[in-house]
């Protein structure tokens, strides 16, 4: 049997998280060992917001550290940067003529991203999607790791996969399935448990990184906004404590230990008990994969010859897709 291709992307928007690493990251390496894996820092993404050349430089190899840091292989996985593999932005364009301006018209992360501020937002930002079904559909890939806010681009992905083989009358296209950690959908931040925890989120307090030292870690667990209450007793009275509820799901995401076991294990103690452990739980996951992004961050020839073998082999295959559309789109002139 074949294996599945697996396919998902990081923006180097800004330093990655604890929702990025649980919601994407986490799953990557469940799949390295037996998918064709691909995974790729997506700073064409970024560019949807105006970012300074030096830092999205800087922040493609801190993406890259991050990846590899994580345990990520070069010689499992390809590891590259979108930017480096032009039939992305080819098969953007393809794909931007298929997809109906009402579908993107329903996106809610543009709507959130633009805010009141609509006609001010660039138009690459409303097309964000259309660039990331590219992204996928360029590698055919079956399965995309990604948390639970990418979901709607998901479904758009398979929207626009579909009508293109169906105006071409051949399935070009496969339809790529989210894969959505069951863990860990969606974590949310510390310091409002209604918003996820995002890279531009202004309070730093709202999210862990990847790169925080022990005591910050300390200091934000410390901080992370809660009740009054002692422990839930029982996972009926999480609904009504979104603060402890997203407490809990980071502690078991990252023990493996199942969310019940964890609400009898500290049943109405105090909360300063549960983050004493909490800390202790993501400062074992967090010290050593710190330590590593600094050795590795500092090794810049590692990290450019890392993406410079990626991005051939991402070419490859790119290259090969759009040949093949290019034939049969009427491209073609050989
Ligand atoms: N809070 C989260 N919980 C679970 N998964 C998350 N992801 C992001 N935030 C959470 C997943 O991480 C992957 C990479 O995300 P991205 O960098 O491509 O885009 P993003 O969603 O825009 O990340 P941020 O951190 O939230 O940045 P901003 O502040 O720019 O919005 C994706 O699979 C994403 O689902």
């Amino acid at each position: 049997m074949s294996k599945d291709t697996v396919f998902s992307g990081v923006q180097p928007t800004g330093d990655i998280h604890l929702g990025n690493y649980l919601g994407a990251i986490k799953q990557f390496l469940n799949f390295q060992d037996d998918a064709d894996s691909i995974f790729c820092i997506v700073d064409q993404h970024a560019i949807t917001v105006f970012q300074d050349p030096e830092e999205l430089k800087q922040n493609v190899y801190s993406v890259l550290s991050i990846f590899l840091a994580c345990g990520l292989d070069p010689k499992k996985c390809i590891l590259f940067n979108q930017s480096a593999v032009r039939e992305h932005s080819v098969l953007s364009w393809y794909l931007s003529c298929t997809a109906r301006v009402g579908w993107l018209n329903r996106m809610t992360q543009f709507k959130d991203k633009a805010g009141k501020n609509r006609d001010n937002a660039s138009l690459g930002l409303y097309a964000y999607p259309v660039l990331m079904a590219a992204d996928i559909l360029l590698y055919h890939a079956d399965k995309v790791p990604v948390g639970d806010d990418q979901k709607q681009h998901l479904e758009l992905t398979r929207d626009i996969a579909h009508k293109f083989n169906t105006d071409y009358k051949k399935t070009f296209f496969k339809l790529p399935e989210p894969i959505i950690n069951k863990a860990a959908p969606r974590i949310m931040s510390l310091r409002d448990a209604n918003n996820k925890m995002s890279k531009s989120d202004i309070s730093k307090y709202s999210r862990i990184l990847l790169t925080d030292s022990n005591d910050e870690i300390s200091a934000k667990i410390n901080k992370a906004k809660s009740d009054s209450l002692a422990m839930p007793t029982s996972s009926d009275q999480l609904a009504n404590r979104p603060e402890i509820n997203n407490l809990i799901t980071i502690y078991s995401s990252i023990s493996n230990v199942e969310k019940d076991k964890i609400i009898t294990l500290f049943a109405n103690k105090e909360i300063s008990s549960f983050k004493n452990e909490l800390k202790e739980v993501v400062i074992n996951l967090i010290e050593p994969i710190s330590k590593e992004i600094k050795k590795i961050m500092n090794d810049k020839k590692y990290l450019q010859e890392t993406l410079k073998h990626g991005s051939l082999k991402a070419r490859e295959r790119a290259n090969k897709t759009i040949l093949e559309l290019n034939s049969a789109m009427g491209f073609n002139f050989d």
